[in-house]
């Protein structure tokens, strides 16, 4: 399926979303270059920047910083408004999760500037929520254990950097193929390089569109500038969320979308009363095309049996 959108300077984009599936499948994360236009991420940057200094100056010693809920600061509210309901973000959720995508969470995390002596340090290897790989991480049996054909999706991390991700900025680390397969990173290597990892450098407006079983870790940064990005987690329907529901940003995007029908933007927010019903007649139509296709031999014993 190839995607239509308009950048700000009226251009045409096509994103072939079919590609992106392929990828994600394969190695647990896609990257949409070019998703926020140079003017977009500007924009972003001078609306975070005065934030940021203030975040920093009364957390000095903290390694990351966090503007969240982003949808409840007023002054950055239609920005993120935007951001939120893209259509591209919300076209490939539905692709991978199928239409059941609410919000966990959206925020923009900042990270201070550290020290040259930290160049190409890994933060910190790990799943992100919702994850289930790492509840049996632990078994004795893990290591034996062969990929598997598919993992749940049961959450995607939307990332949008807003600055070229260099070796002084720290880019992404991720593990291609960690959330098929049952790579542990035990607690003494969880701060090191690892032998699999690829480090993502991408341009200031690309998007890292995750699966939540994916192995990554950010990198310090040693660049003269704060880093950030803007960060959109969605999450299956019907999961417990973190950000509040009840923003007036948020109530204003439902009003919206009531008045022209927009079930997956109220999805979105938590609202389908009807989700559940057409779930299940979606499986019904599933295990009856099954039913229907079982072939009855000798070996199969239900047949034996009549
Ligand atoms: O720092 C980064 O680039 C990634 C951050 C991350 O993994 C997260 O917020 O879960
Ligand atoms: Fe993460």
């Amino acid at each position: 399926m190839d995607k239509a959108s308009y950048g700000n300077s009226g251009e045409v984009i096509i994103v072939n979303l079919q590609n992106h599936l392929l990828e994600y499948k394969k190695d647990g994360y896609t990257v949409f270059h070019d998703y926020l236009t140079v003017e977009e991420v500007q924009e972003c940057c001078q609306a975070m920047d005065p934030q940021f200094d203030t975040l920093f100056s009364v957390n000095s010693n903290k390694p990351r910083v966090k503007i969240v809920p982003l949808l409840g600061y007023e002054k950055l509210a239609p920005l993120a408004k935007k951001h939120v309901t893209n259509s591209i973000m919300l076209d490939f959720a539905e692709l991978v999760m199928g239409p059941c995508v609410q919000l966990d969470s959206f925020e923009v995390s900042g990270f201070p500037i550290r020290e040259l002596g930290l160049t190409d340090s890994v933060d910190l290897w790990h799943r992100d929520a919702f994850n289930v790989t790492q509840t049996w991480i632990d078994h004795p049996l893990f290591s034996s254990k062969k990929r598997r054909p598919c993992t749940p999706r049961l959450a995607c991390n939307c990332l949008t950097y807003l600055q070229d991700m260099t070796a002084e900025s720290g880019p992404l680390r991720v593990i291609p193929g960690s959330h098929l397969d049952y790579t542990r990173i035990p607690e003494s290597a969880e701060r090191r390089v690892h032998v699999r990892e690829r480090l993502l450098d991408v341009k200031a407006g690309a998007m890292v569109f995750t699966h939540n079983e994916l192995l990554h870790s950010g990198t310090w940064n040693v660049s003269e500038h704060y880093r950030y990005f803007l960060s959109v987690y969605l999450c299956r329907f019907g999961l417990p969320h973190r950000d509040p529901f009840d923003l007036a940003a948020i109530e204003q995007l439902q009003k919206d979308a009531r008045c022209r029908n927009d079930r997956r933007v109220l999805r979105l927010f938590g609202e389908d009363e009807e989700f559940m019903e057409r779930e299940e007649i979606s499986w019904q139509t599933m295990a009856e095309e099954d039913r229907r296709n079982v072939r009855s031999t000798n070996s199969n014993s239900e047949t034996s049996l009549k």
